[in-house]
């Protein structure tokens, strides 16, 4: 199939998109007459990195849980998600950027947010190398008012990957933030995870008090997710809140 008939795709996701929240709002409608918190907390998450790591095809399985080959280059996409986090109504804005990384851009998406995901591919030394740039000019500039996760994508491809783990974890401390690396195409769990465990950094730092009782819909269960993993790599920084991993600051 060539690129272009590909990229149509995008226009059937919208619809799915707005079936997944009509069948949310359904659940938190539910929610709501059990008692849960209903008050909105609006997020506003970045997707950002070099060309080709991932960033339409990560924030794409986490709306849909569709894994798509081949995306619209210079599609620049905000998403508007709305979700139930351990109880607490979020809405969730995902920016997924596209495009050269300026300067002048970078100081927009500072103002917009307020959780980065920094994606870079194993198989890639330059996008690693625009994920140590991007994040080193969030750490400057957003000081310690955001939460950044870098997120080292394609690990299917095992046997072309250029940037060793432990290169990542070392940018990762650097930058005071998480670390996980995932495949986006081979699965949905991961993302899923990485989504909710990224949220629920997110909103501790802005101490807001999640209810862990609350069992969580679309099948964030098991909260062993890349984040959490990841803990072990951070002997020190992390420390186990209720049932997530949150940051020690
Ligand atoms: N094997 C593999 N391919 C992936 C993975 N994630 C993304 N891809 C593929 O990598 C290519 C680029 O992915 P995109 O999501 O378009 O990358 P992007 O960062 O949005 O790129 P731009 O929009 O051009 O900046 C696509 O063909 C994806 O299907 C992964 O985890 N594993
Ligand atoms: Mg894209």
């Amino acid at each position: 199939m060539d690129k272009k008939s590909h990229c149509t795709s995008l226009i059937p996701l919208e619809n799915a998109v707005y079936l997944y929240y009509i069948m949310r709002r359904k659940r938190a409608s539910t929610n709501h007459h059990q008692g849960h918190q209903t008050n909105i907390i609006n997020v506003h998450a970045v997707v950002l990195g070099l060309d080709g790591v991932g960033k339409s095809a990560l924030t794409v399985r986490f709306l849909t849980r569709r894994f798509i080959w081949e995306y619209d280059k210079n599609l620049e996409m905000t998403y508007r998600h709305h979700m139930t986090l351990d109880g607490q109504y979020v809405a969730l804005d995902i920016m997924d950027t596209a495009g050269e990384n300026t300067e002048e851009k970078l100081v927009k998406l500072a103002s917009f947010g307020e959780l980065f995901f920094i994606l870079y591919s194993i198989t890639d030394r330059v996008s690693f190398m625009e994920a140590r740039r991007l994040g080193r000019y969030f750490k400057k500039v957003k000081n310690n008012n955001s939460t950044l996760i870098l997120v080292a994508t394609k690990t299917d491809q095992e046997r072309h990957r250029k940037i060793r783990e432990n290169e990542g974890l070392g940018l990762a401390k650097e930058l005071g933030s998480v670390f996980c690396e995932i495949s986006i195409s081979e699965g949905f769990t991961e993302t899923n995870s990485l989504f909710f465990d990224s949220l629920r950094l997110c909103l501790n730092k802005r101490g807001v008090d999640l209810d862990n009782k609350v069992e969580q819909e679309n099948g964030d269960k098991d909260k062993s997710g890349p984040l959490s993993r990841m803990k072990e790599g951070f002997k020190g920084m992390y420390t186990r809140r209720k049932s997530c991993t949150v940051l020690a600051v």
